[in-house]
């Protein structure tokens, strides 16, 4: 199956080219990190639909995963997945900051973006799933997304003092998506009842400039 009845359009040569869609958790936080790092307005967006159940011809002649974010660089090459189109802008801005050198710090910011990323997968699973007809719909699995999302929470909310005091980072950002993710798809979950030191963290985070620039959006 594919999805796309029209490729979608050219990325534009000498640019940085990025398969971009305002609903997808990672996209965001691609964004949020060139916001942040001064690049967004060098990015050229190719708004691209995609789903599990397809394929996207025009963004599989550059990622045979069929995955966005991808991005062109300016010298022509494709680059996924979100970790490394963000560390990739990270090397191109002129203060890279978003990667930490430092071991210790480097250890954290990375394990934050494993919570993050990890926690967005699932939810993008979970949603999918959720999406199918019910008889074919796994409550166990469901179930057990459920529980894994309540634990990551819990302990994101347990290190929410040192997300607040540590320079921001990537980890920061891939945390904050996720939960944005959660309010944007599974508004019904109320998940800051149950972690309302996480919520508060999140609510802050959220107003950074680079985060409202990319708010989610159904359209
Ligand atoms: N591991 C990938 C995950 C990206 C991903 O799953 N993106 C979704 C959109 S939110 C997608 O492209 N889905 C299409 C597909 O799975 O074929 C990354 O970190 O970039």
């Amino acid at each position: 199956m594919t999805l796309s009845a029209t490729p979608a359009p050219s990325p534009l040569p000498g640019r940085l080219n990025l398969f971009w869609s305002p609903r997808s958790p990672f996209v965001r936080r691609v964004m949020v990190a060139a916001h942040e790092l001064g690049l967004a307005q060098d990015i050229h967006r190719i708004d691209t639909a995609v789903a599990m159940t397809g394929c996207h011809a025009g963004l599989m002649q550059v990622n045979p995963l069929n995955k966005i974010p991808t991005l062109i660089t300016e010298d022509g090459a494709a680059l996924f997945d979100t970790m490394l189109i963000c560390e990739y802008l990270d090397s191109v801005a002129a203060v890279p900051s978003l990667f930490p050198p430092a071991r210790a710090a480097r250890l954290q910011s990375m394990r934050w973006h494993a919570l993050g990323h990890g926690l967005t997968d699932l939810l993008v699973l979970w949603r999918n799933e959720r999406n199918r007809p019910p008889a074919k719909q796994s409550g166990e699995v469901m179930r057990a997304w459920d529980s894994k999302a309540s634990a990551t929470l819990g302990q994101l909310q347990s290190e929410v003092a040192a997300l607040q005091a540590a320079p921001l980072s990537i980890g920061q950002i891939a945390v904050a998506c996720a939960l944005g993710y959660l309010d944007f798809r599974f508004e019904q979950m109320r998940w800051r009842d149950s972690v309302p030191a996480l919520g508060a963290w999140f609510d802050g985070f959220n107003q950074r400039a680079s985060m409202q620039a990319t708010l989610p959006a159904l359209a």
